[in-house]
């Protein structure tokens, strides 16, 4: 696994984990940090052994956003130039399944990159919320695209509008994180969450995960006929025969990835 400054990043088992490590600054994201998280994605997507992606924050925080300092004087045609969300189109675009648990804030980039995620768990004390339009900006990592499409037009007009924070139990809620436990017991519950998922068959995983993403995106007819292709995708593989001969056969079956 290749050293990173502003994260850490390690495999346990069959998950590959990183961990925002900028606590003094409640994990705010600079550039660097988008980078690595990528970089890490990237190495784990490779990894044969690696079946979920898990995501978390050191400290108090998920990420408190955007690091304010970075960004404070930066003008347009910079961001134009350095193709500013290039690394964050690439991280849409990593196929192994991602969960991420939020404890603590999860603010502006850092909401959008809990949003990035495939599954999401937090504590109950975890505060969301897009606070950019007190800064005179407003989200652009995806925030306004994936919030909306999440909760729909109206809350996440009310939310963006107003910069205000968005509690745990209203996360919940409003479907945006998949289940709420004690800040005490979110890490270790979470990845129990992800080591079962690492347990399921991969291929079904991954195009499940890429299935679901394309419905979010699609009209109904288009994803029916994107998810047949993927069903019928998936009677190619080793792991459908062994999967159904084990059902069969009653037994627990031995996924290989193939
Ligand atoms: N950037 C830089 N430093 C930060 C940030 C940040 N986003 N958030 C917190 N910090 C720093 C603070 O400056 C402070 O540093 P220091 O100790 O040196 O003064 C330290 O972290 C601890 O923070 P606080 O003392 O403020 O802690 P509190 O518990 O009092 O408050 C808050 C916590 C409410 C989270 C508060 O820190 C805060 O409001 N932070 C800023 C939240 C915010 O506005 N986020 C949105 C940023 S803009 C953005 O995300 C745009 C996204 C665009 C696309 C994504 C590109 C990556």
């Amino acid at each position: 696994m290749s050293n990173f400054e502003y994260i850490d990043a390690y495999t346990e088992g069959q998950l590959g984990i990183i961990v925002l490590n900028r606590p003094k600054v409640l994990n705010a994201i600079n550039r660097k940090m988008v980078s690595e998280i990528l970089s890490a994605m990237e190495e784990f997507e490779v990894d044969d052994r690696i079946r979920v992606i898990h995501i978390s924050g050191n400290g108090r925080a998920f990420a408190a956003g955007a690091d304010i300092d970075e960004m404070a004087n930066d003008h347009a045609i910079d961001f134009e130039l350095r193709n500013q969300f290039k690394d964050w189109d690439q991280l849409a675009m990593i196929k192994k399944p991602i969960i991420g648990s939020v404890q603590g804030f999860a603010l502006g980039g850092g909401f959008e990159l809990a949003l990035c995620c495939d599954l999401l768990y937090a504590s109950d004390d975890a505060e969301f919320g897009f606070p950019e339009v007190n800064l005179g900006v407003m989200p652009g990592a995806g925030g306004t695209q994936r919030l909306t499409k999440l909760v729909g037009k109206m809350k996440a007009m009310e939310w963006l509008f107003t910069g205000k924070i968005i509690s745990a139990k209203e996360s919940l809620q409003f479907g945006i994180v998949n289940q709420l436990f004690a800040k005490e017991i979110l890490q270790e519950e979470t990845m129990k969450i992800a080591t079962y998922i690492a347990g399921q068959a991969p291929l079904s995983i991954r195009l499940i995960k890429e299935s679901v993403n394309k419905a979010v995106d699609t009209s109904i007819e288009e994803g029916m006929q994107f998810e047949r292709k993927n069903f019928y995708l998936l009677f190619s593989s080793e792991d459908q025969k062994e999967g159904m001969k084990a059902f069969q056969e009653k037994r627990k079956p031995i996924f290989k990835g193939k």
